[in-house]
């Protein structure tokens, strides 16, 4: 068999890619290892940046989104017990908007099978081939497909990463971890609460009125066995108190992990006609929120250089695309680096204790260093020329 784009996994850079390129039709085939439940309730990111939500909507996968999400002018960060908000609108007139990856997923997935895409899930060994070739393959359940391009989006733990050339990796792992839980509970405010008490950090989020998300900085490798419930929620309250009266309304847990926390970029992020996306080529710690975004803005970019290459024979958009992708990869891992700095408790080290304090004390009472973490946080503006058509 043969398509002309052969894309490993089915996460949001793997499903938004399969769409964009349909919108500039150039078929491709989806092999994802997993069922199609698994991936629709796996619970990941929950902030959307203003880009991403402008592309979604402009695709035409956004309506459920634009019904369901929740948009944001602002978040708050709350240290020494007081909280400040950083006012997007008023700093950088941008939102979020708060929508579970697992329902973007939701929605690519159906869009995609509407138009009658070739999704393939539970799809065991797949290998990559011919990579010495303009005619890769994938081969999966005893059958291959030749592609012009293979694109790798099966993020962190895929197989398409080991077969670039020339593959240099940086990364840092951080001393401590997240233990995130899924509440059944009516969020305890209205915004994002980033709070960073002696205890250590804690996010107050949510994905509904009805369902609150939160997150506890953990030892590295401490044991989710050692977190009961309810030291889990007396911790909640102690982190996220504050002197003005905030109280945190609890209720019963529906999913609790630990997520490891690390920076990583691989470089190049194509070899030939393979090319990664996402988590399969960058990993940011979820601090700033920008994992998922991240991965769409890869696609965005990647969608452009595909269509450049596949309808009008243009090598120099593909051939430019890691270099084109890793200057906002570098920015993001910046930005989710420097948000993990201020708001952890590093425990070991009173001089980043009392930087990261000074950091935030800084972030209150400057607006430049407000507008900063606006503009990050909200998603920096997309390169000029870069289109997802
Ligand atoms: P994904 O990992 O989402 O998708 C890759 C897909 O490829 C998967 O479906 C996988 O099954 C498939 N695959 C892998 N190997 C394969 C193979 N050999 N053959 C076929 N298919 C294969 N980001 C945030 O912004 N905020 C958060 O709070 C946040 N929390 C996270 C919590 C966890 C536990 C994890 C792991 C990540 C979290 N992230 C968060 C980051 C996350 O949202 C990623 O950035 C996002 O899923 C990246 O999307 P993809 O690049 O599509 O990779
Ligand atoms: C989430 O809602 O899962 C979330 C929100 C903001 C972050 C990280 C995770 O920075």
């Amino acid at each position: 068999m043969r398509t002309q784009v052969a894309i490993v996994g089915a996460g949001p850079a793997g499903l938004l890619l399969s769409h964009l390129l349909h919108l500039q039709g150039i078929e491709s085939v989806v092999l994802e290892r997993r069922d199609r439940d698994y991936v629709e309730s796996r619970v990941r990111a929950g902030v959307l940046e203003h880009g991403t939500v402008e592309m979604l909507r402009e695709t035409g996968v956004g309506a459920r989104m634009d019904a369901e999400g929740m948009v944001h002018e602002g978040t708050i960060l709350r240290f020494d017990h007081h909280s400040h908000r950083v006012d997007f609108r008023e700093l950088v007139d941008r939102t979020i908007t708060v929508y579970g990856q697992q329902e973007v997923v939701k929605d690519l997935i159906a869009r995609r099978l509407a138009d009658g895409a070739d999704l393939r899930f539970e799809v065991d060994d797949v290998a990559i081939g011919g990579l010495d070739t303009d005619r890769p393959t994938v081969t999966a359940g005893g059958e291959t497909l030749s592609a012009d391009v293979v694109v790798g989006a099966d993020g962190f733990h895929g197989i398409s990463r080991e077969h670039l050339k020339g593959l240099e990796t940086v990364d840092r792992t951080y001393a401590f971890s997240w233990l995130g839980i899924l509440a059944e509970a009516p969020p305890s405010t209205a915004e994002l609460v980033y709070a960073r008490h002696e205890n250590g950090f804690a996010l107050h989020s949510m994905r509904s009125p009805s369902i609150t998300r939160m997150y506890l900085q953990v030892p590295a490798d401490e044991v989710l066995a050692d977190w009961s419930d309810d030291r889990i929620w007396s911790e909640l309250h102690t982190r996220l108190a504050d002197d003005d009266g905030f109280t945190l309304t609890e209720g019963p847990l529906l999913d609790k992990g630990i997520t490891p926390m690390r920076s990583f970029v691989a470089t190049p992020m194509q070899t030939g006609r393979l090319v990664t996306c996402g988590d399969a080529a960058h990993i940011v710690p979820p601090t700033g929120a920008k994992g998922m975004n991240l991965a769409l803005a890869d696609v965005r970019v990647l969608s452009h250089a595909i269509g450049g290459l596949l309808t009008d024979g243009r090598e120099d958009l593909f051939e430019a695309y890691t270099d084109t992708a890793l200057r906002r990869v570098w920015r993001a891992t910046w930005f989710s680096w420097w948000m993990t700095s201020m708001l952890h408790v590093q425990g070991d080290d009173p001089f980043a204790d009392r930087l990261a304090l000074a950091q935030l004390a800084q972030v209150a009472a400057s607006r430049p260093a407000a507008a900063m973490l606006a503009e990050s946080y909200t998603g920096l503006p997309y390169e000029q020329g870069w289109s997802y058509r």
